[in-house]
């Protein structure tokens, strides 16, 4: 790999494991989207060979609140191993400057080849959060450097599958200590959640990666995301998903 891009990985892995946020790559050297993404690739290289496995891809900025919140203007994607997935509680020391998300995840229950076989790839449909936290200092980025920190993705949680539904247009709510802090419509993610499964198909197969059976799909936010305190209980619902909870320490 190209030393600068294989530097730039080690950047971003080093920040995760030392709960440091880093200076934007582009601030020090160039860097465009594609070679963003075989940074990307390299920092999940580097998770693997620490033994964590591959479990699905979330979209990112597949909402309007989520483009103005950031300042970037296109769907971006990143990869989720399994040491993200988060049970009940989440220990928040152990990130830089967390962020939460209410999200609709799909489950996929057979491969696929082609983006025509995402819809019926999908097994189920449940509503989760995504714990975002940028690598970045300020959690400020350019489109390349976000995806290069594998799109912020840090952490999420599922609430119950739900047999496969229309799920275009159901409100969301996201509560912090039982206060409303975000609210939305699942139709804030590009007009309907299965278009942003969609995108997430035709990204993958673009870049060589078969989505797997068993394989998560999170199709990106509703609302804009909303800081993630300690010693908080957090609830994220969707209408006729029901919802999910997480304990922070
Ligand atoms: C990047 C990730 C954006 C979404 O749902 O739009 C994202 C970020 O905002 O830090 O996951």
């Amino acid at each position: 790999m190209n030393p600068r891009l294989n530097a730039f990985a080690e950047t971003l892995d080093e920040a995760v494991l030392n709960r440091r946020a880093v200076p934007r790559l582009t601030d020090t050297a160039p860097l465009d989207v594609a070679e963003a993404y075989e940074v990307q690739r390299a920092v999940i290289e580097r998770r693997r060979a620490r033994g964590e496995a591959l479990i699905g891809v979330k979209m990112g900025f597949t909402s309007r609140a989520k483009m103005v919140q950031m300042g970037v203007d296109d769907v971006i994607w990143g990869l989720l191993t399994d040491a993200m997935l988060v049970e009940s509680h989440l220990d928040t020391s152990g990130l830089i400057h967390p962020r939460i998300e209410p999200e609709i995840a799909f489950l996929l229950d057979r491969p696929v080849r082609t983006p025509a076989d995402a819809v019926a790839a999908v097994g189920g449909i449940a509503v989760g959060y995504e714990v975002l936290d940028s690598r970045y200092e300020g959690f400020s980025f350019t489109l390349a450097d976000v995806v290069a920190d594998n799109a912020s993705a840090s952490g999420f949680g599922l609430g119950p599958w739900h047999a496969p539904k229309d799920v275009g247009n159901v409100g969301m709510l996201l509560e912090i200590d039982g206060r409303p802090v975000a609210s939305g419509s699942s139709a804030a993610i590009l007009g309907d959640p299965l278009r942003s499964l969609n995108a997430a198909a035709r990204l993958a197969c673009a870049a060589g990666i078969e989505l797997q059976p068993g394989w998560v799909i999170l199709a990106g936010a509703a609302t804009a995301a909303v800081p993630l305190p300690s010693g908080a209980h957090v609830r994220v619902s969707a209408a006729g998903l029901g919802h999910v909870e997480v304990t922070t320490r």
